[in-house]
């Protein structure tokens, strides 16, 4: 399960009911107060990804309360139940929380043609672990090094329920989503197709 110091991967760690409600919960965030996106990058680009955010609203190079790249809202609040929901998730995975207090969490949709490219995640002025849940259709999840985007890397499978934390000497390392495996979800869990990606965060801001 230890994938690279700090770096845990736990299979099948959330039940059916949970992937259920996280899935009724996004669907939710998905429609307002900020609409689910595909952000738009700063030098035009546009990502696969849909993303809506909790908590804080993330764009590159900053987190802010208000989404002033969509619609001007305020993100939804982020949840008591997602703290404990992050705190279990670093216990299972690290044997103790350590007072673990996600405040962001991002939630990306992959369709069937998806990618996200290697890249760090440096935007948190904290560096308190990642928590990442994936719920739907399996991915191809590429693993990298401190260093750079490219070899040595890790693929490995995330599948429904799974569980990945990432923190300590491994929270700074490159990672990416090369692919998306379409019809390989258990329809149970209310997605019909694609991927959810749930990851929460410390943004390490203070209002
Ligand atoms: C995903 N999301 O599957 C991935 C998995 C993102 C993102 O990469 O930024 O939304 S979360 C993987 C992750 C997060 C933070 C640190 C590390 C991996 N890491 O150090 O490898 O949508
Ligand atoms: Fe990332």
């Amino acid at each position: 399960r230890q994938i690279a110091p700090g770096a845990v991967h736990v299979p099948g760690w959330l039940s059916l009911g949970e992937q259920r409600d996280l899935v009724t919960a996004c669907r939710a965030w998905a429609t307002g107060p900020v609409p689910m996106r595909h952000t738009v990058l700063p030098r035009g680009g546009v990502m696969s990804v849909q993303t809506v955010c909790v908590g804080w609203h993330w764009r590159p190079y900053r987190y802010t309360r208000t989404a002033g790249d969509v619609n001007g809202a305020r993100v939804a609040e982020f949840p008591r139940w997602m703290v404990d929901l992050g705190r279990r998730a670093l216990a299972a995975a690290y044997g103790d929380h350590g007072g673990y207090t996600p405040d962001t969490a991002l939630i990306n949709f992959y369709d069937a043609a998806a990618k996200m490219g290697m890249h760090q995640d440096k935007d948190e002025k904290s560096g308190a672990p990642v928590v990442s849940l994936s719920i739907g259709d399996t991915c191809t999840f590429r693993f990298g090094n401190t260093e750079n985007r490219s070899r040595p890397y890790n693929d490995l499978l995330l599948a429904s329920g799974d569980l990945f934390v990432f923190g300590g000497p491994s929270r700074y390392a490159y990672h990416g989503v090369p692919k998306v495996h379409p019809g390989t979800a258990d329809p149970a869990t209310g997605l019909a197709g694609g991927r959810l990606n749930i990851t929460m965060r410390v943004t390490g801001l203070a209002d």
